[in-house]
């Protein structure tokens, strides 16, 4: 999906809004998720995944600062995420409809967390941002 020059505006005043609340964020979009599509669940056996798990605490940073990471490349995504594509595609075989659904818990947090900035068209231009993001990790699958 191609990002318009206001997308990636709007991406980046968004990441810049997110600031040091990443890691909370992503936290939260994974309790979403396990909570609102529990087979999400099945790729974490090996986590704590109660309320307050220093694991899925720990583990929503490190996603947040993958997004940070993508949104200061946004002219090159599938190179900044080249050795995540290849985690997520040879190893861990995450089944590709779970990127939407997470994609999808991370718009619900958004919205949640900064209401205002919140607005139609930085929504569509998150869910774009997202939905690139999954199609670069799960590239390498075929
Ligand atoms: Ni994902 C590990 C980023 C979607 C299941 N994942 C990681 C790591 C990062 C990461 C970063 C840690 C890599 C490392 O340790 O070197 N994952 C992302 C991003 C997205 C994403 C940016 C999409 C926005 N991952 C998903 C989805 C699933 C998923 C949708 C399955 C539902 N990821 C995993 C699993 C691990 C993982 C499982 C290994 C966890 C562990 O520590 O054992």
């Amino acid at each position: 999906m191609v990002l318009s020059p206001a997308d990636k505006t709007n991406i980046k005043t968004a990441w810049d809004k997110i600031g040091s609340h990443a890691g909370e964020y992503g936290a939260e979009a994974l309790e979403r998720l396990f909570l609102a599509f529990p087979t999400t669940k099945t790729y974490f056996p090996h986590f704590d995944l109660s309320h307050g798990s220093a694991q899925v605490k720990a583990h929503g940073k490190k996603v947040a600062d993958a997004l940070t990471l993508a949104a200061g490349h946004l002219d090159d995504l599938p190179g900044a995420l080249s050795a995540l594509s290849d985690l997520h595609a040879h190893k861990l075989r995450v089944d590709p409809i779970n990127f939407k659904l997470l994609g999808h818990c991370l718009m619900v947090t958004l919205a949640n967390h900064l209401p205002n900035d919140f607005t139609p068209a930085v929504h569509a231009s998150l869910d774009k941002f997202v939905t690139n993001v999954g199609t670069v990790l799960t590239s390498k699958y075929r």
